[in-house]
This record gives structure tokens, sequence and C-alpha cells, in this order.
């Protein structure tokens, strides 16, 4: 039954996260690049925390560079530590609720409009359905649940997809 259980488990984790965790490529098929209206590309997406933005632009003519709301007015970095992404193919995951904002910090990019500002929410992704038999496990045996857990799901997961990609948590 442990055992029985511990597949369930897998199963949910497989089928669970994806649901909830949005990636979306900044700017669409456009990318990140020059003449993009971030704002509107922005207006009307709901981004939730464990949802991924990814930058996709040729490296070299741009980068990624995460700042405070000041700074992001100003198009500038007051952070002497902060570093650029600049891979071209740079994927953030929104791990933290609260306003977000990026700059491309080469040349006159920033003022020309390579500005994305998101307001990131909580996670509140829909409880997977129960599956059958998986509510009431027999006395002495653990519950799907117990093996993995909500947020260890989620850890899990975040894990599998650190160890495969490029990534920053911001
Ligand atoms: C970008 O889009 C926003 C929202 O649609 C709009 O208010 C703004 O004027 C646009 N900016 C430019 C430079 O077109
Ligand atoms: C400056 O950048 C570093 C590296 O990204 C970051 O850890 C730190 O929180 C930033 N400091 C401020 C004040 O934003
Ligand atoms: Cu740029």
């Amino acid at each position: 039954m442990a055992m029985k259980g511990f597949l369930i488990a897998i199963i949910v984790a497989a089928v669970a996260v994806p649901a909830f965790a949005t990636d979306y490529v900044v700017g669409d098929n456009a990318g990140w690049k020059l003449g993009v209206n971030y704002t509107a590309w922005a207006e009307g997406k709901d981004f939730f925390v464990g949802d991924r933005l990814m930058f996709m632009y040729t490296p070299g003519s741009h980068n990624v560079l995460k700042v405070d709301g000041a700074d992001f007015q100003k198009c500038a970095s007051s952070n002497a530590t902060a570093k650029p992404l600049t891979s071209g193919n740079d994927l953030i995951t929104l791990a933290t609720p609260g306003k977000k904002w990026y700059i491309c910090n080469i040349a006159d990019h920033c003022p020309k409009g390579m500005k994305l500002v998101i307001t990131v929410s909580e996670a509140e992704g829909p409880a997977p359905a129960p599956l059958p038999g998986s509510s009431a496990p027999p006395p002495g045996t653990s519950a799907a649940g117990g093996i993995f857990p909500g947020p260890l799901k989620y850890t899990v997961w975040m894990l599998a997809a650190l160890a495969l990609s490029n990534m920053v948590v911001a």
C-alpha cells in the first residue's frame, strides 16, 4: 500500500504542478527587443508565484537586469552588485509575490521601452482533484500527500527544472 501511495503521489505531482505554473515568453513571438510595448504585453496577464518569465533575445544585443521601482523609473541600476542576465534565453522564476521590475541596461534601450513591470500574486491554483481511493488511506499507511505534501511537490518540480535550465530565482 505504501508503494501504491507513492505512485499516486508521483502522478499527482506530474499532473497537478503544470496546471498552475505558467511559462511566459516575454513579448511572445517578438521576444525581448526594441520596438515592443511591454506594458501592453503584460496587460491582462495574471502572474503567480511559480510562474516563469523567459527573456529571449540575441546574446550581446540585450540583457535583463532586475531593478527596484525607483531605478525602473530612472532606467538605471543603483545596485553595484546586481549582474544582468546575458544568455539570450534567460529563465526567471517568480518566487515571491509583489512587484518585479526588469530593464535592458544596454545603451538607451530602457528609455526606448525595454522595460517590464509586473505584479506577482500568491499562487492559487485549483486544488488537484482527489484520486479515487486516495482520500482515506488504510490505518498505518501514509497518504499520498504525506510523501509529497503540496509545497514539497512544488519543490521537487522546481529542483528538476533547476537542474535542466539556465535559470535564476527573482
Ligand atoms: C504602451 O501600452 C500602454 C498600455 O496599452 C499604453 O498606455 C502606452 O501608451 C504604450 N506606450 C507606448 C510608448 O506606445
Ligand atoms: C542588489 O543585487 C543583488 C544581486 O542580484 C541582490 O541580491 C540584492 O538584493 C540587490 N540589492 C537591492 C537593494 O536591491
Ligand atoms: Cu536591449
